[in-house]
């Protein structure tokens, strides 16, 4: 194994470390040496003992140090008097200053309206993750912790399924990352193939996975068969393609169970020890016959029955599904079909096929338990519907759409502060409709945000800005899948200071021990995270960053042996303790138990009143590895690889809407509009465009209006609240209608905006 310190001659001083965030990662962890001379990061190397990554390192990492220096970044705490909001009159301010300000506004709007009145918001799964609600409820003392996007469209519907439908954690491509000798471990099996299912981990590595495992397995000969709207690489290189129609994910998911049962091919042995509800499935399954499923979805349907029949007929086949599944208003029921077809061929669990794991409760019983400290009858009110059902059950948080709805009503009270912990939700990422966001959040009385660079929202709605410092710059824990799937937890090593920049953990033990010092009683950052992990691991934090890294044992098939239940018997952690295939849950929360198809709320089938103005179909956000959402637009190396916002167009719709490669194009619909760059490319249907989301311009005027241009690409003004499905989870972020033309620039505004801003 490396050594986590290596002096060499030439003044160098090699840190080894695992990196989260920031800048914008998921856990994964990827493995480096941080190259230091003078106190400064000088270069960045991968390193080659690590287990997963082995060396290898994307552009972000390899482009770090631009990062870290970089002349925009926030270095100390700043102050702007509230009446100020959207005017760069920015003041630096101390940490002391800036507490003094938390501590007066909290206990201020506390007195007067009650701590509910405050919301604390956090973006996509970076360090945040493990640290934004504790901030919320054990410093606080809100009850509303909230990630912004409509319909909680990531992640969390993906692993509220899994809850329900098999009791297990996140399901997870088995790639070996539990065993130390990886691909030569003797229990190990690669898949024969590998259903990419809405995902496209080569670009986007989420949630722990590093994606170019992937190619590995590839190498040791697994085949890919993938589902996603554009022929992405890995499509290309997939044995079967199914290219099918943005968020009809379900329909296919039926059609393949259609195909697998009735012909026969699912593994009865499985399905009548562990399923479920199998009948009630074949039933079902057998309303969505390939031709049908060709009639909504797009996908030719000889395609589909020869994708099924290889499913069904070579063990192991490992399913990974993607972010598609959740932004879609019945991806519940999409997710549902992809965890009933790995079941019912007899996939799960077994070597080569998809890894389950209970929870862990290591870095969990704090993040579970800090809802204790909310003070009596705090908790009941949470910003929610009772109708979200399943989102109650799944979650201890607010419901986004609910709280944009409470922000701009003041029902059932009003809201009256706000904490932005890692996220730049103006900026076209974690809201729909980020107008009305901005708006409604700029009647607040008072909010912070936690940031690296200033952002539009901070700008546009910030009173006290606090830097955050890199995972270059603090000591931390890299826990892939959040505990859900952990294959191992990693160590983060401090290499360097940076101005006066604080992780999101030590602001959180800064405010915590000012708010409520009971609940933060640990005397450093190294004693609460052996708190956290010796009695799992059996070792101190400190010697995990010796190591670098711990493996959690794994082992198969534990639905035998007792390994998913918490009672410790055989099954599924389910209600009936087998696969749920039909839900027991479902119609409690007013559910069909059953995946079934249905229309997204706004697009040319559900909406045929405006198809022939809106008749193309709008998907959005598939990933690039220059950029991290919102993240990374003023880095001068990854900006001059991707420096606009490009969407892709089919030749054949170019040809017809008048439209060449580099023109501006707005693409429009009823909601709002949003100017790109066109790419022409057949890898999109001629009914399809792709656009990049999460844009803003760091090089433009970062004043109100204009924000640093964050509502020019604005994909997300085209994307509607509200329509979610009905246990509360997934919203149309990659499939509402739109119409496109050319415009002459990125200024470009249509007629009635340019109407209104006149006016
Ligand atoms: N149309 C469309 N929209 C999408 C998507 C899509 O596919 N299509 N994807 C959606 C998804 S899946 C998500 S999760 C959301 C993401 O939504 P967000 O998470 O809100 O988006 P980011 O741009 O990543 O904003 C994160 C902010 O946190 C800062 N930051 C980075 N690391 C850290 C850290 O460690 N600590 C702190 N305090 N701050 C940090 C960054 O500088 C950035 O300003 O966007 C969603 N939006
Ligand atoms: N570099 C980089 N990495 C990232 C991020 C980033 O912004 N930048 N974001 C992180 C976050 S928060 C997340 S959640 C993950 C997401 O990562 P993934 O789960 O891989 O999701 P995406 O890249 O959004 O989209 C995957 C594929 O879904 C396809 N797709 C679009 N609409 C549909 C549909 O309706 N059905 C199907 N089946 N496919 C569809 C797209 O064409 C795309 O190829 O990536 C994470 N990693
Ligand atoms: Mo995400």
């Amino acid at each position: 194994m490396s050594e986590r310190k290596i002096e060499c001659s030439d003044g160098v001083v090699k840190f080894r470390t695992c990196a989260w965030s920031p800048p914008g990662d998921h856990p994964v962890g990827c493995g480096m040496y941080l190259h230091i001379k003078d106190g400064k990061v000088v270069k960045v190397e991968g390193d080659p003992d690590h287990p997963i990554t082995g060396g290898r390192l994307c552009v972000r990492c390899l482009t770090l140090s631009e990062y870290l220096y970089h002349e925009d970044r926030i270095l100390s705490p700043l102050y702007r008097d509230p009446k100020d909001r959207g005017k760069d009159t920015w003041k630096e301010i101390s940490w002391d200053e800036a507490l003094d300000i938390i501590e007066s506004e909290v206990n201020r709007i506390k007195e007067a309206y009650g701590a509910e009145a405050i919301v604390a918001f956090q973006g996509t799964g970076r360090e945040a993750t493990l640290y934004k609600t504790p901030l919320a409820y054990a410093a606080l003392g809100t009850p509303n912790s909230c990630f912004p996007m409509s319909g909680d469209s990531c992640y969390g519907p993906r692993c509220s399924v899994a809850d329900f439908i098999l009791g297990a954690g996140y399901p997870e491509l088995d790639y070996a990352a539990f065993f130390p000798d990886r691909y030569d471990d003797p229990r190990y099996t690669p898949p024969k193939y590998i259903v990419l299912w809405g995902k496209d981990p080569l670009f986007s590595n989420p949630d722990g996975f590093f994606g170019h495992a992937l190619i590995d397995l590839m190498k040791l000969g697994s085949k890919l068969i993938t589902i996603d709207p554009r022929l992405t690489w890995c499509g290309a290189h997939a044995e079967y393609h199914l290219q099918l129609r943005p968020g009809t994910d379900s329909a296919v998911g039926l059609g393949l169970l259609n195909v697998v049962i009735r012909e026969d091919l699912y593994d009865h042995d499985f399905v009548e020890k562990w399923c479920y509800g199998f009948d009630e499935l074949k039933e079902r399954a057998a309303e969505y016959t390939p031709e049908y499923v060709e009639e909504i979805s797009w996908v030719p349907a000889d395609i589909l029955v020869a994708a099924a029949r290889t499913i069904a007929t070579n063990s192991p086949t490992s399913f990974m599904w993607g972010l598609a599944i959740d932004t879609n208003s019945n991806g519940v029921q999409a997710g549902h079909t992809v965890l009933n077809l790995a079941a019912i061929t007899g996939n799960l669990d077994i070597p080569g096929g998809v890894t389950l794991a209970v929870p862990a409760s290591f870095m969990g019983k704090w993040r579970y338990e800090c809802s204790k400290e909310l003070a009596p009858g705090m908790l009941e009110k949470q910003i929610t519907d009772p109708k979200y059902q399943g989102f109650q059950a799944a979650h201890l948080i607010a419901h986004p759409d609910c709280i944009l709805d409470t922000l701009e009503t003041d029902k059932p009270y009003p809201l009256k502060m706000a904490w932005f912990y890692a996220t730049n939700l103006l900026a076209n990422t974690a809201a729909a409709q980020p107008i009305r966001w901005y708006e409604a959040l700029n009647r607040l009385e008072f909010n912070v945000c936690q940031d690296i660079f200033m952002t539009p929202t901070a700008m546009g709605l910030a009173d006290l800005f606090l830097p955050v410092s890199s995972f270059a710059e603090h000591d931390g824990i890299v826990l892939p899948h959040f505990g859900r799937n952990t294959h191992m937890i990693m160590a983060m090593n401090k290499a360097v200071t940076i101005g006066d920049c604080k992780s999101d953990l030590e602001i959180d033990f800064l405010v915590g021990k000012r708010l409520n010092p009971k609940a933060w009683a640990w005397d450093s950052i190294s004693d609460f995270f052996t708190d956290q992990i010796k009695p799992k691991l059996g070792i101190t934090f400190e010697e995990l960053q010796d190591r670098g890294w711990f493996h959690q044992p794994f082992e198969y098939r534990k639905y035998e042996t007792g390994g998913l239940r918490t009672d410790g018997q055989p099954g599924f952690n389910t209600p009936t303790g087998l696969v749920e295939l039909a839900s027991s849950l479902y119609e409690d929360w007013g559910e069909d138990p059953l995946p079934y198809f249905e229309e997204n709320a706004l697009t040319p089938f559900s909406r045929p009143d405006l198809a022939d103005e809106f008749p193309l179909i709008l998907t959005a956000g598939g990933r690039e590895t220059t950029s991290f959402h919102s993240e990374h637009r003023q880095i001068k190396t990854l900006r001059s690889i991707t420096p606009d916002a490009i969407c892709q167009i089919h030749p054949e719709t170019a040809e017809k809407y008048g439209i060449e490669e580099g023109n501006w194009v707005c693409i429009k619909n009823p909601l709002g509009f949003c100017i790109e760059k066109a790419h022409i490319t057949p890898i999109v249907d001629p009914r399809v465009i792709h656009a990049t989301h999460g844009w803003w311009y760091p090089e433009q005027d970062g004043e109100a209006p204009n924000l640093y241009g964050v509502w020019k690409s604005s994909v997300n003004s085209l994307v509607p609240h509200f329509a979610i499905g009905k246990l509360g989870f997934g919203a149309p972020f990659k499939n509402v209608m739109c119409t496109i033309f050319k415009v002459d620039g990125l200024d470009w505004k249509p007629e009635e905006v340019v109407e209104e801003v006149n006016r």
